[in-house]
């Protein structure tokens, strides 16, 4: 896999920002669509645009081919087992929502426990929040170590037969840490905890299957892997799946609405309340084609080869501290760090004078900020598109940012 080929498919990585070439360093957030995703959609909106599974007419059978390919193909990106484990959300904070309000409302008691970790994007833990307002269970958080991964030292003494559900994220949006799945799973497992991977940042990056991370329910979100907006996925196990409740009720996911009492579709179908987001749906599948013809393993591999690159040559610059654990076997490529005392808002500003694109805040993680002991971050992240010259730029602009702010 070649970047430099990559971005050819990518229009508005040939756009100047302010007089420089653009330098996109901010896939975590969202990532830049390449020309195949862009195309099917236009082409489902200028050929095939109807709504789905109810029209006895082409356009709608067409349209409706078009959404259940889309499902099939992030089904077979999963080597899930059929495609209808698979449901179509509106991302990943949506599929949280509807796992914990689908399961946790109806599972959970005073006394249950949910285990998260203090890695947490917001979408991790508001949910189980509020469901805990709902059930009177309580929440209770994994430690960090000193670096940067998720402390499992006390696992036996903190997982016991009152936790009912495991929470986890798959890699920090924030620290780039992956896992550890495999033991927090199996712990779960031992004392029949209900297990959910936040993968927002795992799926795009790490080539994996749901047999691989053999957790309960796996979410993660279109825009983070070349997709648009709007649309994400919930792959759950067929038996959790169909024992749980609908978090949303609405058109197109019942069977049958009697004046006091309704029964619910199959399985996804119950989940997928209202007229989905077809347009993205289809554009999903378009970015799973694109990652698959990539090949994953390929993916990986120059994200471990980016960011190694990238940490070495942040680690040639006076001031500056990296949130995130250095061997890249652990890690993915998103890259957190500040430098001196300049506030990273001010630090993504004038990065943004070179055309470099970076975020700076909290990160929707503002637990792992009280952990970190800062207000906030600045984070580069990388992608299939990024290369190393983008990582030379992004020095360059951050000596400039000491120059400019007199860092002694
Ligand atoms: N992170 C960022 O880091 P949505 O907004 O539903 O597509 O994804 C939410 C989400 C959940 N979990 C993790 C680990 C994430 O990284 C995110 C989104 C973005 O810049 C926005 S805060």
């Amino acid at each position: 896999m070649n970047p430099t080929t990559v971005r050819a498919d990518f229009p508005i990585l040939s756009r100047r920002v302010n007089g420089k070439q653009l330098v996109y360093l901010d896939s975590a957030a969202t990532t830049q669509k390449p020309i195949q995703v862009i195309d099917a959609m236009n082409d489902f909106y200028r050929r095939h645009n109807a709504s789905v599974h109810r029209g006895a007419y082409t356009l709608a059978e067409e349209a409706t081919a078009l959404y259940e390919g889309a499902r099939s193909k992030i089904a077979s990106f999963l080597d899930a087992d059929s495609p209808r484990e698979v449901v179509l959300t509106r991302g990943t904070t949506n599929a949280i929502n509807t796992v914990a309000y689908g399961w946790g409302l109806y599972n959970l008691k005073p006394g249950d426990r949910i285990l998260l970790t203090k890695m947490e994007h917001h979408a991790n833990v508001v949910p189980w929040q509020l469901i805990c307002r709902h059930t009177g269970a309580e929440l209770e958080y994994l430690p960090l170590t000193d670096d940067f991964l998720v402390d499992t030292s006390n696992l036996e003494a903190v997982i016991d037969n009152r936790t009912r559900v495991v929470a986890f994220s798959g890699m920090s949006n924030v620290l780039g840490t992956i896992g550890p799945h495999a033991e927090l799973i199996q712990a779960a497992r031992s004392v029949g905890a209900m297990t959910i991977i936040d993968g927002a940042q795992l799926i795009p990056h790490a080539p994996t299957t749901v047999h691989d991370l053999g957790a309960d329910f796996v979410v993660f979100s279109a825009h983070k892997m070349l997709g648009p907006t709007g649309i994400g996925a919930m792959w759950g196990r067929m038996e959790l799946l169909e024992a749980m409740e609908p978090a949303e009720g609405g058109g197109s996911m019942i069977r049958d609405v009697q004046l006091d009492n309704s029964t619910w579709a199959d399985v996804p179908y119950k989940f997928e309340a209202g007229t989905p987001p077809i347009a993205e749906a289809i554009g999903f599948g378009a970015a799973v084609d694109y990652l698959t013809k990539l090949g994953m393993d390929n993916v990986r591999a120059h994200e471990i080869e980016i960011t190694r690159y990238a940490l070495d040559r942040l680690g040639e610059i006076p001031d500056l501290t990296v949130y995130g654990p250095d061997d890249t076997s652990m890690r993915g490529g998103a890259v957190s760090f500040t430098l001196a005392d300049i506030h990273p808002h001010d630090l993504a500003t004038i990065l943004d004078q070179q055309g470099v694109a970076i975020r700076a805040g909290h990160h929707c993680a503002r637990p792992l900020m009280r952990v970190l002991d800062v207000p906030a971050t600045a984070r580069a992240s990388f992608y299939v598109y990024n290369t190393l010259e983008e990582v030379d730029a992004l020095i360059a602009a951050l000596h400039d940012a000491r120059r400019i702010f007199d860092v002694a």
